[in-house]
């Protein structure tokens, strides 16, 4: 077992349960990122005065659902009344989204602003909580990951959540616009809102 625990306040499974649970959807590696999101989380809600046990639960289940397969997202997002449109975005926007529905099925987790975070932590929103902020700063800056620019999102996002925020969006969009890759709405919404220089 992972030398590691959660908060048993927010799903009737145990830690132990949850954990397990987790494990048992996706590889080595992504367990590991779901870990680091975790703390990084954790780290976050000390310095902005949020629940530290919440944020790191919702750090921790963030990607549950990232490796379910392409065809089960397919039908879940047809039988369970999603918005059609999303059949045109792939797994990288399903996962937050869809997600969600996934994580009330098999976790158990019914606390709107976790189901919140898990939603809005691919694409960020409009209107953000500050845990969905701590969420998806923390996704971005978490140990493991390694890209230019990185220790700058750190600096950024420990000094300042919100700019933390901004610098996030900014670097997502000229990534997928240098791949030339489709823009889910909400994320140039998102970018407006809170990456755009006052
Ligand atoms: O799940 P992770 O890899 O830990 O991180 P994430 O949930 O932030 O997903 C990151 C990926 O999602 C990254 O490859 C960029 C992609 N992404 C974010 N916004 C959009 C997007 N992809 C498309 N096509 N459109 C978006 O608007
Ligand atoms: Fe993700
Ligand atoms: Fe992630």
């Amino acid at each position: 077992m992972v030398d590691f625990s959660l908060s048993e306040t927010f799903s009737p499974l145990t830690s132990a349960e949850l954990i397990a649970q987790e494990k048992s959807m996706m590889d080595e590696h992504r367990f590991q990122h779901c870990i680091g999101v975790s703390q990084t989380a954790a780290k976050l809600a000390r310095l902005n005065h949020y629940d530290v046990a919440k944020a790191a639960l919702t750090g921790f289940v963030h990607d549950y659902a990232k490796q379910i397969p392409v065809s089960v997202y397919r039908q879940t997002i047809k039988e369970q009344g999603f918005d059609p449109d999303l059949l045109n975005y792939n797994r990288a926007i399903w996962h937050g989204i869809v997600g969600s529905w996934f994580i009330q099925r098999d976790l158990k987790i019914t606390d709107p602003e976790i189901i919140t975070a898990v939603k809005r932590h691919t694409t960020g929103d409009v209107t953000m909580t500050t845990l969905d902020k701590i969420v998806f700063v923390a996704d971005f800056i978490e140990p493991g990951r390694d890209f230019p620019g990185v220790e700058e999102a750190r600096k950024v996002a420990y000094a300042d959540l919100n700019a933390g925020v901004g610098y996030e969006l900014a670097h997502t969009l000229a990534f997928l616009i240098e791949q030339r890759a489709k823009i889910y709405p909400k994320t140039l919404l998102a970018y407006n809102q809170w990456a755009v220089k006052k």
